[in-house]
């Protein structure tokens, strides 16, 4: 067994990932961006390495710093997490190249299940059932209008081939749509992948989306521990996640389990993976193959007992899997919410900020996956989901309300999240139905309901604590007692002077606020302008998409906060922006 392994990662993964190698006894290494000196995966491994600068570019994504650092520290295996390295061949090859064990599959499993034409021809061959449509690349407009009239037919899903989780993805109804689908697929491909070609698949006008957990060792072991449903997303992001899936039941769960095993073998597949589908009708389509541990992995863990990261780094390390397909059994229902640092009332546009009081649910089946604690700072410059929550009970009602009970036993002060979002959907008819919510998740004036009436109040910093000497008379007798805590705003009594306090400004001087005038929009995150859809003088209502700042490969849209006529327009396609600037000043319309 690995006796020191480094994490590639931050935040709540990198923390996962120490634990399980604290329970397995090896000792661990994190790594830490500028920005991260103070993050908790920093103070939670064994020793720690600054690795470079403050974007992911600069230091996560470092391939050759973090090879350097594995042998300066001894590790003798690297673990990605997820996002950054964990679906980069390269990286999978040059850790191979240097004699360091990558945790995940080999190499060439990553390279087959990242092209998507690749892995649907792959997937055919091995008798996976894929959702119709092409398994080549469609060349122009006009192929792919001859490929649907002759075999797919509308409304048809174009998506890009180096593509996954939605990024490339358009739909044409029919044919009218087919252009600026198809346009807009093979930008969003080149655009993020470099790489413009696309392929064509039958759109499934209501699927819901079930994937199949896969762990394989390097003895040719391939099992699966059932399914996630994770068919609430918004905009292609999951925000929630639970297992079993409502709608798969025991006939179907081994059929889709099956499914999932002979893609995992069909790429030579080790350590833990995720094979996505569509579910429509009793159909399960294979849609891609996610070769990495996922975020949603913690609900498989609750319902099946099974340490997922733990089975991952012993299938790295060359050990048989701990359990055989016959020893997996399910019980009960978990949930897992993601705990975002977002704004659901206002688009869910991202919310970073320092978190004051911090206090995680406990209890009864409840699990709390976290990167942050009290005092942090969650910073625009990465992934905006800081916590998970995922609580387990004996069916799916029970644990619909332990999640409630638990979203409102977690306090985060001074981060606007998606907790009273959680509570709101977890509480309506269409959860309790067990269906898809997406209508819910489009729902503009059912969103706004969740605005937070007040910004969450920004912790100030402790205040002094003071030894005081109070006298009291209770029933007319006399005591003198010690009181310790904050010192009498008033004054000091008895005379004596309270001990001297830090000297610390407060929170609310230090930080300067990232807020215009009432009329001013401003960038919630730093970013790229990736697309202005409004021109100066132009009138916006409330709520109106305004542009889109990427960051960190996400797609943010700014809306605009308010109804009037654009008088200023700040920003330009293609231009960086800070965390801050302005966008736009709205002024409301002069009443007629
Ligand atoms: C689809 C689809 C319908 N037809 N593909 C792709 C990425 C993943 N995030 C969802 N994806 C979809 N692919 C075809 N051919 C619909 C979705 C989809 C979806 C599916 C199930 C549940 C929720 C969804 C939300 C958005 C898109």
């Amino acid at each position: 067994m690995f006796k020191k392994v480094l994490v590639a990662n931050r935040g709540e993964i990198a923390i996962r990932v120490f634990r399980a190698l604290d329970e397995m006894g090896i000792a661990s290494v994190a790594v830490y961006s500028e920005l991260d000196r103070d993050a908790l995966h920093v103070k939670r491994a064994g020793e720690a390495y600054l690795i470079g600068g403050p974007t992911a570019a600069e230091s996560y994504l470092k391939i050759e710093k973090i090879i350097e650092v594995c042998k300066e520290s001894g590790a003798e295996a690297v673990h990605p997490g997820y996002g950054f390295l964990a679906e980069n061949a390269d990286f999978a090859r040059a850790c191979d190249e240097a004699g360091i064990v990558f945790i995940g599959p080999p190499a060439s499993a990553i390279d087959a299940m990242g092209s998507k034409t690749r892995a649907r021809e792959l997937m055919k061959a091995a008798g996976v059932p894929i959702v119709p449509g092409t398994t080549e690349v469609i060349e122009n407009v006009d192929a792919a209008r001859k490929v649907i009239d002759n075999d797919i037919g509308y409304p048809v899903a174009i998506k890009a081939s180096g593509g996954g989780g939605g990024k490339g993805f358009r739909v044409a109804l029919e044919e009218s749509e087919l252009e600026k689908a198809f346009e807009g697929a093979s930008r969003e491909g080149e655009k993020f992948f470099s790489d413009p070609r696309v392929y064509i698949e039958r759109y499934l006008p209501d699927p819901r989306h079930v994937e199949v957990q896969i762990l394989a060792d390097r003895h040719g072991n391939v099992i699966h521990l059932g399914e996630r449903d994770c068919s609430v997303q918004r905009r292609h992001q999951k925000v929630i996640e639970e297992a079993p899936a409502p709608a798969v039941d025991e006939e179907l769960r081994a059929r889709i389990g099956k499914i999932g095993v002979e893609a995992a073998k069909a790429v030579d597949y080790v350590g833990a993976g995720t094979i996505e589908g569509l579910l429509q009708d009793g159909e399960y389509f294979f849609l891609e193959m996610n070769t990495r541990v996922q975020v949603e992995h913690c609900v498989t863990e609750m319902v099946t007992g099974i340490d997922i990261v733990r089975e991952g780094i012993l299938a790295a390390a060359g050990e048989p899997l701990s359990y055989k397909q016959s020893d997996v059994e399910l019980r009960g229902h978990a949930i897992e919410c993601r705990i975002n640092a977002e704004d659901a009332s206002k688009n869910f546009a991202p919310a970073p900020g320092a978190i004051g009081n911090y206090k995680e649910p406990t209890g009864p089946g409840v699990r709390v996956d976290s990167g942050v604690g009290p005092g942090g700072e969650v910073t625009p410059m990465y992934d905006p989901m800081v916590a998970k929550l995922i609580v387990w009970d004996a069916d799916r009602e029970k644990a619909t309300r332990r999640a409630i009970r638990a979203l409102k036993e977690y306090e985060i002060e001074g981060l606007k999240t998606l907790i009273p979002f959680h509570v709101a959907l977890l509480g309506t008819e269409q959860w309790a139905n067990g269906e898809t919510c997406r209508d819910l998740l489009e729902d503009k004036s059912w969103l706004k309901t969740l605005a937070f009436d007040a910004p969450p109040k920004p912790k100030e910093d402790d205040e002094p604590t003071v030894e005081q000497t109070y006298t009291v008379e209770v029933s007319g007798r006399r005591f003198d007692v010690k009181v310790i805590g904050a010192p009498f705003a008033g004054g000091t009594p008895n005379g004596a002077a309270p001990a001297a306090g830090r000297a610390a400004p407060k929170r609310s001087e230090r930080k300067a606020s990232a807020g215009g005038g009432a009329d001013e929009l401003v960038a919630p995150l730093q970013g790229n302008m990736w697309k202005v859809l409004v021109e100066q003088g132009q009138a916006v209502e409330e709520g109106q998409l305004i542009c889109i700042i990427e960051a960190m490969k996400m797609e943010n849209e700014i809306t605009a906060h308010k109804a009037g006529v654009i008088e200023t327009l700040s920003v330009k396609e293609g231009e960086p922006i800070q965390s801050g600037a302005p966008i736009a000043v709205i002024k409301a319309a002069a009443a007629e």
